[in-house]
């Protein structure tokens, strides 16, 4: 990838997006493309269309998408399955009519059957159900690796899906009820801490079992995969089942590959937080998914591997929540 490409990074302010951006900044790449939501609304058709027309970049990285955590997807499954499903619809056709040379579509483990052999290899995508939680989104994602894998056996194009496992990281969604786990356990025994509380809540049984990327990880990944050779980056294009015979989807998993219980999780961010009173588990909540545990051996194949371990992370994610409003209200 030359260092002065025009490179779009779409939902550069969130979690994924702004981890993507530090790492090509960090890397030199000198010609890096953003837009805000005002300037750009990727579920508007016209929109999209007209920004690939002006701007036409050499490539893209689709990290804008609804999501939030497992009450949010289970609370709005309409919003998650339209707007995910205009967005990728929108953002993928116009920048194959730009000239669009490679696409990193961001996807998620989530999007794997509920419940398949553990670790999650590439192939067990569409092999079983999905979980009924995040259904709307998960279905939403799988037709974004579908228009990749179509475009590519269509009209020869570059486009794939990286398949990260539940990420966290500076600038995550502290807010109770929409966010995802780990800045939802931050929160509440930070708040716990201050407040002398002797117990916090942890939604669930405590017994499903995660595996966590944090999330400046997840963007030197992508861009790793963006810069690779042809030969490699081409190897992940997927194959057209029709001709091959084989189900070889455009995707790619990316994870720290290994996991813990939602308990064990929950007790790593008191220590971190400091916070010494008990557990107390809330059963009325989702448990979701039993297990998403992925194999990344492709991608250690292809010479890379997650830098932060989960204890550095959440660390590192604590500060960050220290500096952030969300503590602002909680102190
Ligand atoms: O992070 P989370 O919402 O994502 O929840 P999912 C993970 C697990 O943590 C679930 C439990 O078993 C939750 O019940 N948990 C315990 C909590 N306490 C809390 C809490 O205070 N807040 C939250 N949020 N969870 C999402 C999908 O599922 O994963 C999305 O719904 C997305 O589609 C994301 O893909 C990666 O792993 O269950």
């Amino acid at each position: 990838m030359d260092k002065h490409a025009k490179i779009y990074v779409a939902g550069h302010r969130g979690l994924v997006g702004s981890a993507i951006v530090r790492s090509l900044r960090a890397e030199g790449y000198s010609n890096v493309c953003v837009r805000t939501h005002a300037e750009l609304d990727l579920t508007n058709q016209a929109q999209t269309a007209n920004f690939f027309t002006l701007e036409k970049p050499a490539y893209a990285f689709l990290a804008a998408a609804r999501t939030g955590g497992i009450l949010a997807n289970n609370s709005y499954p309409a919003e998650f399955i339209r707007d995910n499903i205009a967005i990728q619809s929108n953002f993928i056709h116009a920048a194959y009519l730009s000239g669009v040379t490679r696409l990193i579509v961001l996807s998620s483990s989530c999007v794997y059957p509920r419940l398949v052999p553990q670790p999650m290899c590439e192939r067990h995508l569409l092999s079983a159900p999905l979980e009924p939680t995040n259904r709307p989104y998960a279905v939403a994602k799988i037709a974004g690796i579908e228009m990749c894998w179509s475009y590519n056996r269509q009209y020869g194009t570059r486009y794939i899906a990286v398949m990260p496992s539940n990420l966290y990281g500076p600038g995550d969604n502290y807010d109770l009820s929409s966010g995802h786990v780990i800045p939802a356990l931050i929160r509440k025994c930070h708040e716990a801490k201050v407040r002398g509380d002797r117990h916090v809540v942890v939604w669930g049984t405590g017994k499903p079992r995660r595996e966590f990327l944090y999330s400046d990880d997840l963007g030197h990944a992508c861009v790793s995969l963006m810069k690779l050779p042809d030969r490699i980056f081409d190897g992940l294009l997927g194959s057209d089942e029709t001709v091959s015979g084989l189900f070889e989807p455009p995707i790619i998993n990316i994870g720290l590959g290994e996991d813990v219980t939602i308990e064990e999780l929950a007790t790593l961010v008191m220590r971190v937080v400091g916070f010494r009173g008990k557990i107390v588990f809330d059963a009325t909540k989702p448990d979701g998914t039993p297990r998403k545990l992925l194999d990344v051996s492709r991608l250690n194949a292809i010479g890379w591997r997650a830098r932060t371990s989960l204890q550095a992370g959440l660390a590192k994610s604590y500060a960050d929540f220290l500096r952030s409003d969300a503590a602002a209200v909680s102190s």
